[in-house]
């Protein structure tokens, strides 16, 4: 399998300075920082998510089969575990998105866990994360951190952009232009909280497991 996509192109820099985002996420509105996790922290975070997983299908009263088809996403996991929370922390991944926000005061107010597993048939439509997110004020910078716990190959219902989607007038490109960041365990997108973003079926016999990290500018809040 091709490891990653030919405009996958920066390489993972925890000392970006807060003042220079990469030109990547101005222009497309996303950018893959390739290996910024360390090997050991994306084996503590597979644990973690692993052990996470038995317990909240222990505690349902559904077999782990049909939880697994129901359940695809986990918000709030600073209070579910304990290594899932300090990630939060992980301080290239929040060097990363202070220089893209160009903010050193943004922090990460949140994190979920997005689930696909082999066969997954579900699709996630076209949207952006803005509306979600309820941000005061509502044009305050923010954006979100896809961390892949798993390689995501063209068949694993990764994340597909459309570059430029996020910047003001009128729609920048369309679903034909959408590209698909193939990636390794351990590497991040940051995507603008603008930026229109989808992602399809998992059709590979290999697990999708990916956390989210929302990071918001100083003095902005999220209301979601
Ligand atoms: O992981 C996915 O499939 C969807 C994640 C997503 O839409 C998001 O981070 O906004």
């Amino acid at each position: 399998m091709t490891r990653r996509s030919g405009w996958a192109s920066r390489s993972a820099d925890s000392s970006m300075s807060p003042t220079e985002a990469p030109p990547d996420f101005a222009a497309r509105g996303f950018v893959v920082l390739p290996g910024l996790l360390d090997p050991g922290t994306v084996q503590g975070l597979g644990a973690a998510v692993d052990a996470l997983i038995d317990r909240l299908v222990a505690r349902s009263s559904m077999t782990r089969a049909r939880w697994l088809a129901l359940i695809q996403q986990v918000p709030a996991l600073a209070g579910l575990d304990p290594t899932l929370a300090t990630f939060q922390q992980y301080s290239p991944l929040v060097a990363s998105a202070r220089a893209v926000l160009q903010d050193p005061g943004a922090r990460c107010v949140s994190s979920s866990l997005v689930l696909k597993p082999p066969g997954c048939s579900v699709h996630l439509v076209w949207h952006s994360d803005r509306p979600l997110w309820r941000l005061d004020p509502p044009d305050g910078k923010a954006l979100a951190a896809w961390v892949a716990l798993d390689e995501v190959g063209a068949d694993s219902g990764g994340l597909r952009y459309i570059p430029g989607s996020h910047l003001p007038g009128p729609p920048s490109g369309d679903e034909p232009d959408a590209v698909s960041p193939l990636l390794a365990a351990g590497d991040v997108v940051l995507h603008h909280a603008d930026v229109a973003h989808s992602s399809g079926p998992n059709r590979s016999e290999a697990w999708r497991r990916g956390l989210v990290l929302i990071f918001l500018g100083s003095g902005v809040r999220s209301f979601a």
